[in-house]
């Protein structure tokens, strides 16, 4: 068994979002980056995750020089509050650009604007000390199979891929795969397809992934087994614990709100791996409800972190030497008894 790690926890800033849906809009009102980052601070967590955007606002009017400029200040303004920043990702979904995908798009003009995007966020990472660039590959999938040839957006993928690794030697890759929206289907929805396309590039070495409990949830898939497949290739460099009832929205939910069974599951499978031991952070990739009031706006993500801890403690106090019993004598009923008498308590 790896040494049990001591978990460092991370999120971002969109996770204290406002409450708007595509039916109504917001229930809360915009706080600032300033408030974001003194929350993160007082709720005792470790890091934050970037957007290109988040870092640099409005990247899209700036210079490379004046990025620059800003991330240096950014980063200052980190270490001033001794605060890491976990990675950085481009948000590729919501310029006009990329309106028919990013490194996908049919439009050459869209292709080269993703390219020289990620190119930037790569720049910003390395300012603020990390060389994780996250990549949600939200808008590379079709409405209608007519309109694109998926196995040209795989060698389109890869290519983009190979200009980011060629762009700096020790940046490296976590896909984020998620099977559906905003796309009615994604090219890259799993992780087996993003270890796969991993394997095309340049430098597979660099190219891994980061699991989203919830997007897990939504390719019909069990979290804990993406988690341990990604980690028995060496190759869990992110984590998004959150939660999700079943084939709906994307939901983003406190982890372990729908089903605790799983999170417990999840929990095992980085315990017995030692995830977090080389550096990874765990990080929640969860909303507060619309219906959340400002007083209670950070609550989903006190929640999370709590929970994860008590599950870790479950996941530690767990008798596996009787677990192992049962499983010799294939008692799996008696398993499963034992598994729920221990997260009642
Ligand atoms: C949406 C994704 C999104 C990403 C984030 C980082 O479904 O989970 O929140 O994790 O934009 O790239
Ligand atoms: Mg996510």
């Amino acid at each position: 068994m790896p040494p049990a790690p001591v978990y460092r926890f991370c999120f971002g800033p969109w996770n204290l979002s406002e409450g708007a849906d595509p039916y109504g809009p917001p229930t809360r009102s915009p706080q600032s980056f300033d408030w974001k980052l003194g929350q993160l601070k007082a709720l005792g967590f470790d890091a934050m995750m970037f957007h290109d955007d988040d870092a640099i606002p409005d990247i899209d009017t700036k210079s490379e020089k004046a990025i620059r400029e800003e991330a240096e200040e950014l980063k200052r303004r980190l270490d001033g509050e001794g605060i890491a920043a976990e990675m950085v990702a481009p948000r590729l979904w919501f310029s006009p650009n990329t309106i028919d995908g990013a490194y996908t798009s049919n439009d050459p003009k869209a292709r080269q604007y993703a390219i020289d995007r990620s190119l930037r966020s790569i720049d910003i990472a390395r300012i603020l000390g990390t060389n994780l660039l996250v990549l949600w590959l939200a808008r590379e999938g079709t409405y209608l199979r007519e309109a694109k040839v998926a196995s040209r957006s795989f060698d389109l993928l890869v290519e983009a891929f190979d200009r980011m690794l060629a762009h700096d030697p020790e940046i490296r890759l976590a896909i984020e795969p998620k099977p559906n929206e905003p796309m009615d289907h994604a090219y890259v929805p799993t992780i087996g397809h993003a270890l796969a396309i991993a394997q095309l590039t340049r430098d597979p070495a660099r190219v891994g992934a980061l699991i989203e409990s919830a997007h897990a949830i939504l390719a019909g898939l069990d979290p804990s087994d993406e988690i341990e497949f990604a980690l028995r290739f060496g190759k869990l460099w992110s984590l998004h614990l959150n939660d999700q009832n079943g084939l709906k929205f994307d939901q983003d939910k406190p982890f372990a709100s729908t089903n605790l069974r799983s999170a417990f599951n999840q929990v095992q499978a980085l315990e017995r791996h030692g995830y977090g031991s080389r550096g990874e952070y765990v990080c929640f990739d969860v909303h507060p409800f619309r219906t959340t009031k400002p007083e209670q706006w950070v609550a989903h993500l006190e929640n999370s972190r709590r929970t994860f801890l008590r599950l870790v403690e479950k996941a530690r106090s767990f008798d596996n030497s009787a677990a192992q019993q049962f499983i010799s004598e294939r008692n799996y009923q008696a398993l499963d008894q034992m598994v729920i008498e221990h997260l009642l308590g």
